[in-house]
């Protein structure tokens, strides 16, 4: 039996919201293969700090070999990288075996505080990763940082935003505006002709740890089954806002963006 696959290469998100926790969870809502190459694990909550632990850059190589040497992903997307040889090796591989469909979720500073991405990576980042992506995927506090600019506020801000990364060199650009808070949820895709805007009610909750990880995931997921970069981010923005408007809550903290939302609640 035949089923598409995806493979994510990202960090362990312990608690269970985010990395390639949320990522694994959405590739099976969405009827995808999900395959993992952990790059660190992370150990860290809102209410916890037990570590940010690397793995050898070996580790990582050794994963995404071993992924496109056996099952063979036809989409990927890259979460949490860390640091510089990891990206560049990454930025690699992804030329090495030709895959097309790329997401680039630039993560970089975690729901709960923790430091995804390292100072001296943004650059490798901008320079190696972003051009071998079919759309990035970062949100306003991203792209300030990898722009060099003052962070977006406003529609207006954000299309030129997309405008500037684009010439950095993904074919799509996906900002999301999750956070800019007397707006609906906007989020503006932009190829380089055309400005597209998807929009949601904002909704009331602080449990939306996992929500990027889980928006590009699905992206992914969608790429994956051969759908087009539109089409991918229309469905995955609907599977986002139902997996916020069904956030988890737990005993204390923030809680989590449901995964399991869409299909349950559809
Ligand atoms: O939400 C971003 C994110 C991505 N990847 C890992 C994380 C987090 C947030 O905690 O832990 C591994």
């Amino acid at each position: 039996m035949s089923i598409p696959r995806a493979l994510t290469i990202a960090g362990s998100a312990a608690q269970g919201s985010a990395g390639i926790q949320a990522d694994l969870k959405t590739f099976q809502e969405l009827d995808v293969y999900g395959m993992c190459a952990v790059t660190a694990i992370v150990a860290n909550n809102s209410t916890t700090e037990q570590g940010i632990f690397t793995h050898p850059l070996q580790a990582v190589e050794a994963q995404i070999h071993a992924s496109f040497e056996h099952v063979g992903p036809q989409a990927l997307k890259t979460g949490m990288l860390f640091t510089e040889e990891i990206i560049n090796s990454t930025s690699e591989l992804i030329s090495y075996y030709g895959i097309k469909n790329v997401v680039v979720d630039p993560v970089m500073i975690g729901k709960m505080g923790s430091q995804l991405l390292l100072d001296e990576a943004v650059e490798a980042l901008s320079k190696h990763l972003l051009p071998t992506a079919a759309i990035i995927t970062p949100n306003l506090e991203e792209a300030a940082r990898l722009l060099n600019i003052s962070t977006p506020d406003s529609p207006e801000a954000m299309e030129q935003a997309a405008r500037e990364l684009y010439h950095v060199g993904a074919q799509y650009v996906l900002i999301k505006g999750g956070s800019l808070q007397d707006y609906p949820a906007i989020d503006i895709l932009y190829n380089g002709e055309e400005m597209t805007y998807l929009q949601s009610e904002r909704v009331a909750t602080i449990h939306t740890s996992g929500a990027g990880c889980t928006y590009s995931a699905a992206i992914t997921a969608e790429l994956a089954k051969g759908k087009s970069v539109e089409e991918s981010v229309r469905k995955a923005k609907i599977f986002v806002t139902k997996a916020i408007e069904h956030a988890l809550s737990f005993n204390r903290g923030i809680g989590s963006t449901n995964h399991a939302a869409y299909r349950k609640y559809k």
